[in-house]
C-alpha cells in the first residue's frame, strides 16, 4: 500500500491552485465545476470533519491539515477532531459533522452521514484523473492529427488505475494499457476491450494516464509532443527533462483533487 509522507504533502498548496488553474485551461471548466458535473451533484454548504486516525501507520504529518487546506481552499466548511480515531468520530457527528473524512493504510473515505453515501479515494482518484484527459479540449493539441484524440495511454492499472481505465471506456475512449506485472496485464485485456502495449512495438500518445508507485514510468517514445500527462502518481511519473523535451502538461497532485472528487460523490443530486 502506497502511503503518503509528509514530504509528499509539503507543497500541496501551491500544487492545489496551479493543477486548479490548469484543469480550467485543458478543459474549459475549473476543478469543482468538473466533479459538479461527473456526478450530478451540487455542494449546500455540508460541514466537513476531519478525524486523525491512529491505525496501522499511524497519523501521517500533514495529512488531515491538508485535507483542511483543501475544504477551505474551495470555500467549504470543515474542522479536524481535537481527539482520534472513536472518540474523533463522536466528537465530529455531535459537532454536527454531514460528512465525515478519514483515513487508515487500507482506505480514505468520505461517507455523508445525511444520505448514506460513502466515497473511497482510490476509485474517485481514477475517475478524476481520467475525466482531465477525457474533458481535455481538441483544440488544446493545436494541429495534431485527429486519430490521436480519442487514444489514451493508461498505465498501472490498480486501484486507481482500474476504476481510471473503466471510466475512459465507458467515455469512449481508446485505451491501451500497461502495467510492469504481467498477471495484471493478462488479466485486464481479457477483461476489457483494450490493447496491451507493447513496449517493442513502441506507439506514442497525446493523452497518458499513469497511477503507479514508480517515478519515470513514461518513456520517450510513448510521447507525441504537446501530450497531456494526468497521474495521480506518486513520485512522478515524468522528469523535468522529458517534460520540457516534449512540452508535456502534467496534471499531478498529491491528495486534493482526489478529495475533491470524493466529495462531489457524496453530496446530494443537484
Ligand atoms: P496499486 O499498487 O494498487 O497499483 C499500482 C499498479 O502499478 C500495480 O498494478 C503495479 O503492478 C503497477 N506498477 C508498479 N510499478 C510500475 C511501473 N514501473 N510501470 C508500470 N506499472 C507499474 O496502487 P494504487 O493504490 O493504485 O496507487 C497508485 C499510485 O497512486 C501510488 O503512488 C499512490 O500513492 C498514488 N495515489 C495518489 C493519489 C493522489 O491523490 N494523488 C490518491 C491515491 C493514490
Ligand atoms: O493521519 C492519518 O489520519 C492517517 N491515518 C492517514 C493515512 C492515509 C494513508 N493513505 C495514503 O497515504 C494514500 C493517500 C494517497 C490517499 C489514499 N492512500
Ligand atoms: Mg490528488
Amino acid at each position: 500500500m502506497a502511503l503518503l509522507t509528509p514530504d509528499d504533502l509539503k507543497n500541496m498548496k501551491n500544487a492545489l491552485v496551479r493543477n486548479d488553474r490548469l484543469i480550467e485551461k485543458l478543459t474549459g471548466t475549473d476543478l469543482k465545476t468538473m466533479c459538479a458535473d461527473i456526478y450530478g451533484t451540487a455542494w449546500r454548504h455540508e460541514k466537513i470533519g476531519i478525524i486523525p486516525i491512529t491505525a496501522g501507520g499511524g497519523i501521517i504529518g500533514r495529512f488531515s491539515e491538508s485535507l483542511l487546506h483543501t475544504i477551505r481552499h474551495f470555500g467549504m466548511e470543515g474542522f479536524i477532531t481535537e481527539k482520534t480515531d472513536v472518540a474523533g468520530y463522536y466528537e465530529a457527528v455531535t459537532a454536527g459533522a454531514d460528512i465525515i473524512l478519514m483515513a487508515d493504510d487500507y482506505t480514505f473515505a468520505a461517507h455523508n452521514i445525511r444520505n448514506g453515501k460513502i466515497a473511497h479515494n482510490q476509485i474517485c482518484t481514477g475517475i478524476v484523473y481520467s475525466e482531465v484527459l477525457v474533458r481535455t479540449r481538441d483544440e488544446f493539441f493545436k494541429g495534431a492529427d485527429s486519430g490521436s484524440l480519442n487514444r489514451v495511454l493508461a498505465i498501472g492499472i490498480g486501484k486507481v488505475g482500474r476504476p481510471a481505465l473503466e471510466n475512459l471506456i465507458a467515455r469512449g475512449c481508446d485505451v491501451c494499457v500497461y502495467d510492469a506485472d504481467p498477471a495484471v496485464l493478462d488479466r485486464i485485456v481479457e477483461e476489457f476491450d483494450v490493447r496491451r502495449y507493447d513496449p517493442e512495438k513502441p506507439q506514442s500518445f497525446l493523452k497518458i494516464f499513469e497511477a503507479t508507485p514508480c517515478a519515470d514510468t513514461i518513456r520517450e517514445e510513448m510521447l507525441i509532443p504537446g501530450a497531456v500527462l494526468s497521474t495521480p502518481g506518486i513520485p512522478c511519473a515524468i522528469g523535468k527533462e522529458k517534460r520540457v523535451k516534449y512540452n508535456v502538461t502534467t496534471v499531478q497532485e498529491p491528495l486534493g483533487i482526489g478529495t475533491m472528487s470524493m466529495l462531489y460523490q457524496v453530496f446530494d443530486k443537484a
